[in-house]
């Protein structure tokens, strides 16, 4: 056994979303997102958008390309079952997974705020009181028992009315909108939270044209000015919280679309360092940096877009840079100019070829421990600021025995790789201040809206259908990460 690895304060915990995990859809004044009119899916088939037409009858449309009718009204419509208005019922059993994420000893739990249970449409004028109340009473009860919290402030769930009714992030005025939500939290949670997150996986708003091949300009063009927007709304609460409380910590997240040249031959290599380039560090490039790196003009070009757009934010851009980065990592791909066979290798909103060096998980999605080294050591030689490992983990199927016990040695084996990759990153000389895996405790994927797909070390009891009793049992992980937490990341067994 190496002994301390890993600095003294090093922020070992969980990460979870408002969205898949809180719950609670049509209670306590909240008002609805769209993942509440999405319906559950399976690996191989789309989740529904479900929506009900001016003559009063109803449809769906796939999330994988569909598009809803001329006049149609997002609608929650009998006979579909909608896995995120429950999730896993944080919103009720807060203080029992609190008391049990601080037994496993966690330093720190990532969470999101729905912003819809602050602001129901989103354009309110004062926010929602039961709202602000149950985040206090969420932070205070974290605060109890030593954990710090990281909060997301966008996972995925912007508020329905903005997303149907003012045209969602392609409308530059929803960055106004946002900015009152953030005001709102700074100052009602400024004694309580220290760390925040603007926007989750904010590349996912130009990933499409990385995993549909061949998709048109006009499809993938709209993706760049949505996140544009999101970057300046991004920088102007970065910027905020910079001047009105000093003592907050300000990071982006960016999905960790890492990948290698499937051969060695130079236009492998160009190739995957064009992807790595267009979806992974042009977010991160512009959020730690201030400024759009060269590569993006050709981007832009390609797409028809004018520059002229993503220019004229440039100062804001450059005063509301983040302090620290963090990023979610769960898998490698690899990408080759040699053959135009369907790619096999998936992972977290990625498409590439399979590696032969690396093993796959029942979702497709490649474990490659060293992958998480590798990639943290060329985050932090390009952006020389502080790094959070803040997504990371298995979904596996797990099986809840007679006597309460789940034995998931797979899962430990994952997260053994990945804390042996992260300690031999700090020796490497990063400078990694958190690991807050994923879905520490079961909830619903984001993706397939399944709940078979398990990433907790906490089981809960409640599967595909919404049935289940929705109580908590500790897997055979939670014992597991407990000891590595308690020997700060030494004892691996
Ligand atoms: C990331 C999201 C999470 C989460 C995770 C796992 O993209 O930030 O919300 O769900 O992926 O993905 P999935 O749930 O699809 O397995």
């Amino acid at each position: 056994m190496h002994m301390n690895r890993f600095p003294k304060n090093f922020f070992w915990g969980g990460a979870t979303a408002a969205n898949q995990y809180e719950g609670g859809w049509n209670e306590g004044g909240r008002g609805p997102a769209m993942t509440d009119v999405t319906t559950g899916a399976t690996k191989d088939t789309p989740r529904y958008m479900t929506y009900v037409l001016p003559d009063g009858s109803t449809g769906k449309y796939s999330q994988w390309g569909g598009q809803k009718p001329e006049g149609a009204r997002y609608a929650v419509v009998d006979g579909y079952y909608y896995p995120n208005h429950i999730g896993t019922d944080f919103y009720h059993h807060y203080k029992e997974d609190i008391a049990l994420f601080a037994e496993m000893g966690f330093k720190m739990f990532r969470m999101s705020i729905s912003w819809s249970r602050i602001y129901p449409k989103g354009n309110e004028k004062e926010p929602n009181p039961e709202g602000l109340t149950f985040y206090r009473n969420v932070f205070t009860e974290l605060r109890r028992y030593g954990i710090e919290p990281l909060v997301t402030i966008s996972h995925y769930d912007t508020p329905l009315y903005i997303e149907e009714d003012l045209g969602n992030w392609q409308n530059p005025d929803t960055i106004g909108l946002f900015e009152t939500f953030c005001h709102t939290i700074f100052e009602e949670y400024k004694d309580l939270v220290t760390y925040w997150l603007t926007f989750n996986e904010i590349n996912s708003a130009i990933m499409m044209s990385s995993i549909v091949p061949d998709l048109p300009s006009e499809t993938v063009a709209p993706g760049y000015v949505k996140l544009h927007n999101q970057f300046v709304a991004s920088a102007r609460v970065v910027k905020y919280a910079h001047e009105n409380y000093p003592q907050f910590k300000m990071g982006c997240m960016i999905a960790g679309l890492i990948s290698y040249p499937l051969t060695c031959d130079p236009k492998d290599m160009l190739a995957n360092q064009e992807k790595m380039q267009n979806y992974f560090y042009y977010a991160g490039d512009v959020m730690v940096r201030g400024y759009y790196p060269a590569y993006a003009k050709k981007t832009w070009k390609n797409l028809g877009l004018d520059p002229a757009f993503f220019e004229k934010d440039a100062q804001i851009l450059r005063e509301g840079h983040v302090d620290f980065f963090s990023y979610s990592y769960y898998s490698t791909s690899c990408h080759t100019t040699h053959t135009e066979e369907p790619k096999d290798g998936a992972g977290n909103l990625s498409l590439g070829y399979k590696n032969p060096y690396i093993g796959y998980s029942e979702w497709g999605w490649g474990m490659d421990p060293d992958g998480l080294r590798y990639s943290l050591n060329e985050i932090w030689d390009r952006y020389q600021v502080p790094l959070m490992v803040v997504e990371n983990g298995l979904g596996a199927i797990d099986t809840l025995e007679e006597d309460g016990s789940i034995h998931d040695p797979y899962r430990i084996e994952y997260m053994r790789g990945h804390v042996e990759a992260m300690a031999k990153a700090i020796e490497d000389g990063v400078d990694l201040i958190a690991y807050t895996p994923w879905g520490c405790i079961d909830l619903v994927s984001a993706s397939t809206g399944e709940m078979r797909k398990r990433y907790g070390m906490i089981y809960v009891d409640m599967d595909d259908e919404g049935k289940g009793t929705l109580n908590r049992y500790k897997k055979d992980s939670f014992y597991w990460y407990k000891k590595c937490i308690e020997s700060n990341g030494e004892d691996l067994e």
